[in-house]
């Protein structure tokens, strides 16, 4: 079916450019064939049921589709609109890889992947899962959590498969936290990427999803992690048994600092001094060297096991590759993971 040009009014992101297919009985579907058929569809507030791993049913993914190609309301109200900010947020994540990575989707086979929005009832989570090779997306409560469709969430959703694909990096212990970081850095980075005047990149994982209820002004902190309450700046030998969304602490601080540096800024509206473990001073190497470096180091030299000590050692590995064991690049991040206590 041929290409066609649309927008949307989504919930977070303002009006936004969509790329769909005609579909043959007449009207358009919300599938992008220019981003490998990455699609996104309804799954009708049921969930899964799935026990250790298989799953006997399966909420649906009903393909959206509209008849004039102008997508959402800007309302919830429309079950079109999470449609528009999963499907713009996908858009924006395959973008991210493949003009900043070379990375041609999920498994850098051009073949894109789908989501389903309307998950379950109240539902206040969103996840990448393995089976399927697809993201799917809660409504939240709309006490804790709106709708779970913010470009940092779908980027982060999206960028499990990748890790999935490449390093596997195993989801539990260190290397579950180093799995969650390397979520929370290229959402980040696909946010700041997506540069979206509705939804400016920050290093704040969730800010447009929070409500009041939830108590806090975002989900995940990377500058300081330790802002939410539980998560880790520095690294103990304990932080393997935190829940990977916490150990990720180490690693979301490590680029932060490496990219932004240990000066005081303000970040998602607060002034934060983002101390280094060890009192040094970084002056940060940019947002585009630190994903050229965690790619780099997640793509070809982490592994399922690689722990803090390896991603340390992978970095270094991959800044080498980039810019050469002199460079003041190669430096920082020896630095800067010893400002994280990783050494
Ligand atoms: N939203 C969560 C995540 O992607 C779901 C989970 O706990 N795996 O990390
Ligand atoms: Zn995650
Ligand atoms: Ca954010």
């Amino acid at each position: 079916s041929a290409t066609a040009t649309g927008d949307g009014r989504s919930l977070y992101s303002g009006t936004v450019p969509l790329t769909t297919s005609r579909a043959s009985s007449g009207g358009y579907q919300l599938n992008d064939s220019t981003r490998g058929n990455t699609y996104t569809g309804d799954a009708g507030n049921k969930t899964d049921t799935c026990v250790l791993g298989i799953c006997l049913e399966r909420a649906p993914a009903k393909v959206y589709t509209d008849a004039d190609n102008h997508w959402g309301t800007g309302s919830a109200a429309d079950r079109s609109t999470a449609a528009v900010d999963a499907q713009y947020g996908t858009d924006q994540t395959w973008d991210y890889y493949k003009d900043v990575h070379g990375r041609t989707g999920i498994a850098d086979d051009g073949k894109g992947s789908y989501n389903r929005v309307h998950y379950g009832k109240d539902y206040n989570n969103a996840f990448w899962d393995d089976n399927c090779f697809c993201m799917t997306y809660g409504d939240g409560d709309g006490k804790t959590f709106g709708p779970l469709v913010a470009l940092d969430v779908t980027g982060h959703e999206m960028s499990h498969g990748v890790t999935s694909s490449t390093a596997a990096l195993t989801y539990s212990g260190e290397s579950g936290g180093l799995n969650e970081a390397t979520s929370d850095i290229f959402g980040t980075l696909v946010e700041f990427h997506a540069n979206n005047a509705s939804d400016p990149g920050d290093w704040l994982i969730g800010e447009k999803i929070v409500k009041p209820g939830a108590g806090a002004s975002a989900l995940r902190y990377m500058d300081k992690p330790s802002r939410d309450g539980k998560s880790a700046d520095c690294w103990n030998s304990k932080v393997g048994s935190l829940d990977v969304h916490y150990s990720s602490g180490i690693a979301n601080h490590f680029a932060y600092l490496l990219a932004e540096g240990s000066g005081a800024k303000t970040v998602g509206g607060v002034r934060n001094d983002s101390p280094t473990c060890d009192k040094s001073k970084l002056p940060g190497i940019g947002k585009e060297k630190l994903g050229k470096i965690w790619y780099r180091a997640l793509t070809v030299y982490m592994t399922s096991s690689t722990d803090y000590k390896g991603a340390r050692t992978a970095t270094l590995k991959a800044a080498k590759d980039l810019y050469g064991s002199d460079s003041k690049e190669y430096a920082a991040v020896a630095a800067t993971w010893s400002a994280v206590a990783v050494n």
